[in-house]
């Protein structure tokens, strides 16, 4: 069945988007995916040894609105391997269903729709699910998505498989750059 862009009501769009947290702020630089770091990734070929499958740093969702029941998912995904990756899918008993969904903007209005296939995530590179940019977004989360939990999922890569991961639930104001230094904080 083919994909389709997702028809929200209006009023659940509103909501949906305060879970996913104000519009861009420049102060926070791109939303798009994070260029590899160092190297030259074109020119890259399996290399002996060098690390495989993907490690993820500070996984946290924003506790819901008030009877919203949509969260958004941040975390940031590292791909140290030659081969370029593809997070296919989330899975937790926390929400009815997660779906990965990026930002654009149209006429001027910040749109979110899921990602089709899957968010690639380069060889040697990494890329960044964070407020006003790529994000997950948890439809019918449950009660234990509260500010100071800990939800447990599953990420499903196409290469690296099942990739169990932690996600600390922050207050519905939480924003990205406010929380960088508490989130090594465990
Ligand atoms: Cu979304």
């Amino acid at each position: 069945m083919k994909r389709h862009p997702i028809l929200i009501p209006a009023s659940l769009l509103a909501l949906a988007l305060a879970a996913c947290g104000p519009a861009p702020d420049l102060e926070e630089g791109p939303a798009a995916p994070v260029a590899p770091a160092a190297g030259s990734p074109a020119e890259a070929v399996p290399v002996a040894g060098q690390e495989e499958g993907v490690t993820v740093r500070d996984p946290w969702l924003r506790q819901p609105p008030p009877s919203a029941g949509v969260s958004a998912g941040y975390l940031l995904i590292e791909n140290p391997g030659a081969y370029a990756d593809r997070l296919l899918a989330v899975e937790t008993d926390a929400a009815e269903r997660v779906e990965i969904h990026e930002m654009d903007e149209v006429d001027g209005l910040m749109r979110m729709r899921e990602i089709e296939g899957g968010l690639e995530i380069p060889a040697g590179g990494e890329v960044a699910l964070q407020p006003g940019g790529y994000h997950l977004m948890l439809m019918g989360a449950g009660e234990g998505v509260v500010a100071g939990r800990h939800v447990d999922a599953v990420l499903v890569f196409e290469r690296a498989g099942r990739v169990g991961v932690t996600f600390e639930v922050r207050p519905p104001g939480a924003s990205a750059a406010a929380d960088r230094g508490q989130a090594h904080g465990h």
